[in-house]
């Protein structure tokens, strides 16, 4: 039998896939979440799965470092989902990405008026786009993490960001200004093991699908 690799990352992702993954009759034999090793052997001998960090999701699967993969929608966009089969949607690790400004702040008012916007973020390619459609001129700020202080700091007007609970935003005196879209984890596949692994690939995807309905 053809052996099948799925490339998933660590914390959330990791976690709310082992759910999805015991529906599909796949149980990791160590403790994923605690074990240091990149490769995780499983109960079914022709499956295994490979952490990488979330952002490399698409790289490994593209390529065939691994044949399936469980990436976000905001990663599959802003570092490009090109040459990847995304068959099913897996309402997992859900969240939407937004927009959002220090309290106070008057979003709609700079926006009406032209304004230029300074905007940090780490989802640069998606801001830029967003921006652009609505006619809105932006300073992109790269950053690679903790986006809400930026705009606690005067560093920038705006962030773009995930937020699921709302509570880093509360917590640090921001409110969402605008959402940009929602995001869920997809299922990605290799399209050339699609084709040489069909017939161990395709129950895969197919459980995967049925799984993740509810
Ligand atoms: O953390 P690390 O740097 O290792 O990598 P990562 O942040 O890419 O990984 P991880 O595990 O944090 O996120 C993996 C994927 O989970 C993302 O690509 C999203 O598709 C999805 N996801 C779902 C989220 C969230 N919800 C989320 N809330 N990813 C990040 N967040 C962060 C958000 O950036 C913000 O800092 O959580 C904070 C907001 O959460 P609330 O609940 O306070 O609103
Ligand atoms: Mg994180």
């Amino acid at each position: 039998m053809a052996d099948i690799s799925i490339a998933l990352s660590k914390g959330r992702i990791f976690d709310e896939t082992v759910p999805l993954l015991a529906r599909v009759g796949i149980a990791p034999k160590s403790n994923g979440a605690s074990s240091r090793k990149l490769i995780l052997a499983t109960h079914r001998s022709d499956v295994r799965l490979i952490i990488v960090r979330a952002t490399d999701t698409p790289t490994y699967v593209r390529y065939g470092g691994a044949d399936l993969g469980i990436a976000g929608r905001d990663v599959l966009v802003e570092h490009g989902g090109d040459g990847l089969y995304q068959p099913v949607d897996l309402g997992i690790a859900a969240c939407r990405m937004m927009v959002a400004v220090k309290k106070g702040f008057d979003y709609e008012g700079a926006v009406r008026q032209g304004a230029r916007l300074r905007v940090a973020t780490k989802y640069v390619n998606i801001t830029r786009e967003h921006f652009a459609a609505k006619g809105v001129h932006v300073d992109l700020i790269r950053l690679y993490g903790s986006m809400e202080l930026a705009p606690l700091v005067g560093l920038a007007d705006a962030i773009v960001d995930l937020v699921s609970t709302g509570n880093t935003l509360r917590a640090n005196d921001l409110v969402e200004a605008e959402q940009i879209m929602p995001v869920s984890a997809r299922l990605i596949v290799n399209q050339a093991a699609l084709k040489t692994k069909r017939a161990a690939l395709q129950p895969l995807i197919d459980a995967f699908a049925k799984a993740a309905e509810k």
